[in-house]
Formats: C-alpha cells, sequence, structure tokens
C-alpha cells in the first residue's frame, strides 16, 4: 500500500547532507496550528495529571498509555521528513516529553543516546525528531550539541551525578566536550529539529520564568534489530511506514486504531 504523503516541506538533499555531515539538522514546522494545539493540550494534561513526586522531565514513552500520541508520532509530515533522511522503511523507536518548568527545570547532562541503548539496538541507527511544544532558546534551557561528534561511534567515559540533580544520573567526562564548538538550538514553538543517536548533546536548566516542553519522537530503519535485553524489557516498537527489513528479528507492536 503507498504511503500517505504529506504537503508539507521536507529536508532537502542538501539538508539531508548537512545533517550526515554535522549529526543534526535544525528544521521549520512539521504540524499545523490546530495539531499543534492538540498536541500541547495533551502534554499539559499529562503534566496535571502526574503522579506525585514524578517530574515532567521524565514523560518517557508516554504513546504507551496514550495512543492518541501516536497520530503525531505516525504524521506523514512527520514521517516523509524521516524517511528524507533514513529511508522509506521506518521503525518508530520511542517518545519522550522533556519538559522543563520555569524556575526549576532540569538540566540534561552530555550525553550520546546511543550509550543509553546499546544491547537492544542493532546497529544503533536512530534519528531523533526534536519538537518544540513551547519556543525553546538559551533562556529555558535549549538543546545543545556538538556537531560533528557522531562521526566518533567509539566508547566514552562518564561520571555519576548528584541525584535528582539532572534528568540523567551521569554526565560525559568534562574531557569529552569541547565547549568552543557548542551550538544551542534555538527554536520557535512548532519547530523541529532532527539529531543522530551518536552526536553528543545535552541541555542547561530553566532557570528563566517559561516552561521549556520538547517531544522527542525517535525512528530508525526497519534493517536495524531490536532486541529486548530479557522479560522485564517491555518496550514496544511499531512499523510505522515500508516494509520490515529486520528479517523477522524484530517483533512490532500493532498501531493502535485511532479513536
Ligand atoms: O530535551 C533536551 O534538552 C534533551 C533531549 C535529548 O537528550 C534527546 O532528545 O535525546
Amino acid at each position: 500500500m503507498a504511503a500517505m504523503k504529506s504537503s508539507q516541506p521536507i529536508p532537502t538533499p542538501e539538508q539531508a547532507e548537512a545533517y550526515r555531515r554535522e549529526g543534526y539538522l535544525r528544521f521549520g514546522q512539521l504540524f499545523n496550528e490546530e495539531e499543534l494545539g492538540e498536541l500541547s493540550r495533551t502534554i499539559d494534561y499529562l503534566i496535571e495529571t502526574l503522579p506525585k513526586g514524578k517530574r515532567p522531565e521524565h514523560l518517557d514513552v508516554p504513546h504507551f498509555d496514550h495512543p492518541c500520541l501516536m497520530k503525531f508520532l505516525t504524521h506523514p509530515a512527520v514521517l516523509d521528513a524521516v524517511e528524507a533522511l533514513i529511508g522509506p522503511d521506518i521503525t518508530l523507536w520511542s517518545s519522550h516529553f522533556i519538559s522543563k518548568p520555569g524556575g526549576d527545570g532540569l538540566p540534561v547532562s552530555w550525553h550520546t543516546d546511543a550509550d543509553y541503548w546499546k544491547g537492544r539496538l542493532q546497529p544503533i541507527e536512530v534519528v531523533t525528531v526534536w519538537l518544540a511544544v513551547d519556543r525553546s532558546n538559551r533562556e529555558n534551557g535549549c538543546m545543545r550539541v556538538i556537531p560533528g561528534t557522531h562521526h566518533e561511534r567509539k566508547e566514552r567515559r562518564y561520571r555519576d551525578l548528584p541525584e535528582g540533580s539532572n534528568v540523567f544520573g551521569t554526565t560525559l567526562e568534562e574531557n569529552e566536550i569541547d565547549e568552543a564548538k557548542v551550538v544551542d538550538i534555538e527554536l520557535e514553538a512548532g519547530e523541529c529539529s532532527f539529531h543522530d543517536a551518536w552526536l553528543i548533546h545535552g541541555s542547561l536548566p530553566n532557570h528563566s520564568p517559561r516552561r521549556r516542553c520538547g517531544y522527542t519522537m525517535r525512528y530508525m530503519p526497519s534493517s536495524v534489530v531490536f532486541a529486548p535485553l530479557g522479560p522485564r524489557d517491555t518496550h514496544k516498537v511499531f512499523l510505522v511506514r515500508g516494509k520490515d527489513l529486520s528479517g523477522g528479528k524484530t517483533i512490532y507492536t500493532e498501531i493502535p486504531k485511532p479513536v
């Protein structure tokens, strides 16, 4: 069956080349105003109904419990953009709202996503669509990247961080970070950027009065094999476009029907 296509712009071949070279790409809008409003109301609801003690930076895999988010994760504009970067056979790997409240929003330490997914994905080839639900700039802790670091697919060294001080419990060692090369990705609400799983990135705390919420939507070519770590690894992946190229090794969950 032919995939439904969108009329939204997709990365040009030059932009796709820049993505491959730098490991990230700043891009424009994917959703219209109405869709963005709906996504925004969904995150507002998730924050209002957070279990006691859970912070809004930690809304990981919200689409497992809230299938209404599949509408955004399988949106033709998103998949067309992703297809321009990784090809037409696409697995939805994960999603995460990282919402930093104004005032005490937590930083995200320097890391590569690949370091968190080792042992489960083979090979680790993931593109993250980082969608700015709120305007995201230096003031409220926008994403920061170190261009080109995704070319070095090496073992990196981390050190522990004080509990509760960061979205993660560890950070890359100082000698892994060249501060002079850091690029801040400032986005208007509704705009997005893409980044490669091997790129070093992070973000500063949010001491401003404005919330900074990003929705990370993560995709991989369907040739990547997802192997759960064991019976306790209940993570679910979805074949969202094209065909399975994992040779039947990745087990997919059926995409829930829209309600
Ligand atoms: O939202 C942030 O500040 C960091 C996002 C991030 O680490 C990611 O998308 O992999």
